[in-house]
């Protein structure tokens, strides 16, 4: 295959060796003088063509005989192998977040400083320390797609039909009809993707490898699902409640669906479980499901469906794509690492467990040694709520009470924050765990090993350096 670096794609790149060198020792530039490239090689290649393949994705950044040939690729690599202190243990088919530039333009302008996972579905998380405002801006928002996002996402025309084998009146509202017809609720509701902190579990997990970043808090405006359930009658059977989207699947297939997941009716009726068309006071954006999802906080994300077009009340537990097999299950039994996992011995994912981070300072920062400093985070726990979050600077061997406010309201993450003081300079870690109403903790370590990688919810940590 070929690379074109033609003159006007590398003006970041374009000076002598020597000057290449030179910036090697300023990251930003670093991470700049990537982008570039990487921008380039999208005129050539889809970048997703490369994440199919993450080992040959690995060779042709990296290897000598990588698409970077000549004197430049030279002094290129010298910027990588110098600028990145642990090149060598970057393991084959990490992509660097430089990437994240070269995704769809139009997810960049919107969340340039999320790390991207995957461009096609798109995946994308956002660092620890971005998610530090109380309320998650849009622009931090994770987004998790499982296909691609419909063409048209228009308003007016929108419509949402209520139907299934246990609703009692089929109906279908326009988004007029529903704001006109039921009360208009805000919320803010965490969202967290049943998958976050997948990349820890060993053996590896396939799928997304997020680290901590698939987690959000924003507002949500809509009507209550519960109330619209209520207007078309539910009989007496009805079990579940599940949505459908209008995004496509991958294939192309018109006829198939990326995604249909649902709850149990009595998590749907709760007052949180919102049809909405809001996210902090403005509309859905096309990535977060405009312009009506589903958003059923405390859940795994799946559940919380965008492009919503159709509202299914069922007699079963539904049945879509992405219901059975290992999506969002987890062995209703431990296993031993590696083990597959019969469908039977299954179970559905529900409420996610309790989980926090820090999100100030960011990891890696330097801290005053002796004197005390400020260490913020959030903490959340499913459908319950958190009793207390806990830091320690010592590896666990002692930990102290960090206050905690109240949710905004039930299903929303609570803020906490404390003062830590490192007694002499050095490299700390800094932990932090939460503990739920129920009294069920963060584990130190990876949790209960599953096929899919979900539900780590181990103790979050962050480095700092004293001085
Ligand atoms: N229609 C549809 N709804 C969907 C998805 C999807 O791919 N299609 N992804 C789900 C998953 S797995 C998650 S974690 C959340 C992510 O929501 P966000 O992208 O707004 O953060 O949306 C859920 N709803
Ligand atoms: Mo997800």
């Amino acid at each position: 295959m070929k690379f074109d670096l033609s003159e006007n794609e590398k003006p970041q790149t374009g000076g002598s060796t020597c000057r290449l060198l030179k910036l090697a020792r300023n990251p930003e530039m670093i991470i700049y003088n990537f982008s570039r490239i990487v921008s380039n090689m999208r005129k050539t290649r889809l970048l997703s063509e490369l994440y199919l393949d993450p080992e040959r994705a690995h060779e042709e950044l990296w290897s000598r005989r990588s698409f970077l040939r000549g004197a430049r690729s030279a002094a290129i690599m010298a910027i990588a192998r110098a600028g990145i202190p642990y090149f060598r243990f970057m393991p084959a088919g990490l992509l660097p977040i430089a990437f994240a530039r070269a995704a769809p333009e139009e997810i960049l302008a919107e969340k340039g400083a999320l790390r991207l996972l995957n461009d096609s579905p798109l995946s994308a998380e956002t660092p620890a320390h971005l998610l530090d405002d109380e309320v998650t801006p849009t622009d931090r928002m994770f987004v998790r797609n499982n296909g691609l996002p419909p063409k048209t996402t228009d308003t007016a025309s929108w419509r949402l039909r209520v139907e299934g084998e246990s609703v009692m009146q089929a109906r279908s509202f326009s988004l007029a009809d529903l704001r006109r017809e039921f009360e208009t609720v805000t919320y803010q509701l965490q969202l967290e993707c049943g998958g976050n902190g997948r990349n820890e579990f060993r053996p590896r997990a396939a799928g997304n490898q997020w680290s901590t970043g698939a987690i959000g808090c924003p507002t949500w405006t809509g009507v209550r699902l519960k109330d619209v359930l209520t207007a078309c009658g539910m009989k007496q059977d009805a079990v579940y409640v599940a949505y459908r989207g209008a995004d496509r699947h991958l294939s192309g297939d018109p006829e198939k669906l990326p995604i249909s997941r649902g709850v149990p009716v009595s998590k749907a009726m709760e007052e949180e479980s919102l049809l909405a068309w809001g996210m902090n006071d403005e509309p859905l954006t096309p990535h977060h499901g405009a312009p009506l999802r589903l958003v059923c906080g405390g859940w795994p994300g799946s559940v919380s469906g965008k492009w919503l077009t159709t509202i299914l009340v069922r007699d079963r537990v539904h049945d879509g794509p992405k219901m059975g097999g290992g999506s969002y299950r987890v062995p209703c039994e431990p296993v031993r690492p590696n083990t597959s996992v019969p469908a039977e011995a299954m179970c559905i994912i529900e409420s996610m467990p309790v989980k926090s981070l820090i999100t100030a300072p960011q990891s890696g920062a330097r801290v005053p040694a002796k004197r005390s400093f400020e260490v913020r985070g959030h903490a959340w726990a499913g459908d319950h709520s958190v009793a207390t979050v806990e830091t320690s600077i010592d590896f666990g061997a002692t930990w102290k009470r960090a206050s905690l406010a109240a949710p905004a309201n039930r299903l929303s993450w609570q803020r906490w924050h404390t003062q830590v003081l490192m007694p002499t300079q050095g490299y700390y870690e800094l932990w932090a765990r939460a503990t739920d109403t129920l009294g069920r903790s963060q584990p130190m370590l990876v949790p209960g090993w599953n096929p899919k990688g979900y539900l780590n919810n181990a103790t979050h940590r962050i480095a700092l350096l004293a001085s």
